[in-house]
């Protein structure tokens, strides 16, 4: 895979370089996407899973469902795309995290101050207090937690369909888009908002868009440059020639 020169130069530039990242960062941890053909979408209902009106509907299914997602999370590892996006955390003078993955892979991968816009799968509190719930979360017969402060149910910390971003993570996000010189958009869709205008408030503020992806996105044409592979395969490379690029420079002073 062909690293563009103009990349490389933005990068050994930069001050700011700003990471978003999708599910596919962690497909090759075995954490399925959503969207793709053999995505979460293909297979079950966003509506009834993954919107306040699922919940109340069934909660017990929906509850079920995301212990299973917290069984597939924790037994993952992070892949080589995590572990080079903590890598490019000491690189550069600063680098925002942005990710839209609720499995907290880029922590364990060593990612420091990850802004997570839909939440994490790993925590849970109340639906009616908002209360953090660190009781027992796998009862028999697909039982719910209860809180312990006010009866309400509980339910994961993530974000769903029609709700509100967590307000910090959202402004801190717009804030490292409209401000960064580079901005990489890494294995999303970029079908789901407001994360998807991210790439395009960075774009229209000056900043050198580059998608990560294998397949073609809704993003793919509007990007500066495109590297057309897995994230753990096209990271690592990316890092590779970058640091060979600024040895070339370095040498030539
Ligand atoms: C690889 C790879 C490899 C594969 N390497 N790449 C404006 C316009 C239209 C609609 C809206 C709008 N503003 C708000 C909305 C409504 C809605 C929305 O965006 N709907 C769209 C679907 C149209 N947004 C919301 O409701 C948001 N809330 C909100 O805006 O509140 C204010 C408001 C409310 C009501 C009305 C208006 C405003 C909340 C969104 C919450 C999203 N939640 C989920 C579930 C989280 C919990 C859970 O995990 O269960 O978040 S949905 C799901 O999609 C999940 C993801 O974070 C999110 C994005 O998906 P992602 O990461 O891009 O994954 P995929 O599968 O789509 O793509 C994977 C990509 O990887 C593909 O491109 C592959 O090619 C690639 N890939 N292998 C690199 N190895
Ligand atoms: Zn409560």
């Amino acid at each position: 895979m062909e690293i563009p020169e103009a990349l490389l130069n933005r990068l050994a530039k930069a001050n700011h370089v700003a990471v978003l990242t999708g599910a596919g960062v962690s497909a090759e941890s075995g954490i399925k996407t959503f969207r793709d053909p053999d995505g979460l979408w293909a297979q079950f209902n966003p509506a009834e899973l993954a919107s306040v009106d699922g919940f109340m509907s069934n909660p017990e299914i929906v509850w079920s469902w995301y212990q299973h997602r917290v069984e597939v999370v924790n037994n993952a590892k992070p892949n080589p795309g995590h572990y080079a996006i903590a890598e490019m955390q000491k690189l550069f003078p600063k680098l925002t995290l942005i990710t839209q993955n609720v499995d907290r892979l880029h922590h364990r991968a060593g990612s420091d101050k990850v802004i997570e816009l839909h939440g994490n799968i790993v925590e849970n509190h109340c639906f009616d207090c908002k209360e953090p719930f660190h009781g027992e979360t796998n009862l028999p017969d697909k039982q719910l937690p209860v809180c312990p402060r006010c009866g309400g149910r509980i339910r994961p910390s993530v974000v769903w369909f029609g709700e509100m971003l967590p307000v910090g993570a959202l402004e801190a996000a717009e804030e490292a888009a409209y401000t960064c010189d580079v901005f990489f958009s890494v294995g999303t869709s970029a079908e789901v908002y407001p994360a998807a205008n991210l790439p395009v408030v960075a774009k229209r503020a000056g900043a050198y868009v580059v998608e990560v992806n294998p397949n073609i996105t809704v993003l793919s044409s509007y990007v500066d440059a495109k590297l057309p592979a897995p994230s753990g395969e096209a990271l690592p490379i990316l890092l590779e020639e970058f640091r060979k690029y600024q040895k070339f420079y370095d040498d030539l002073l």
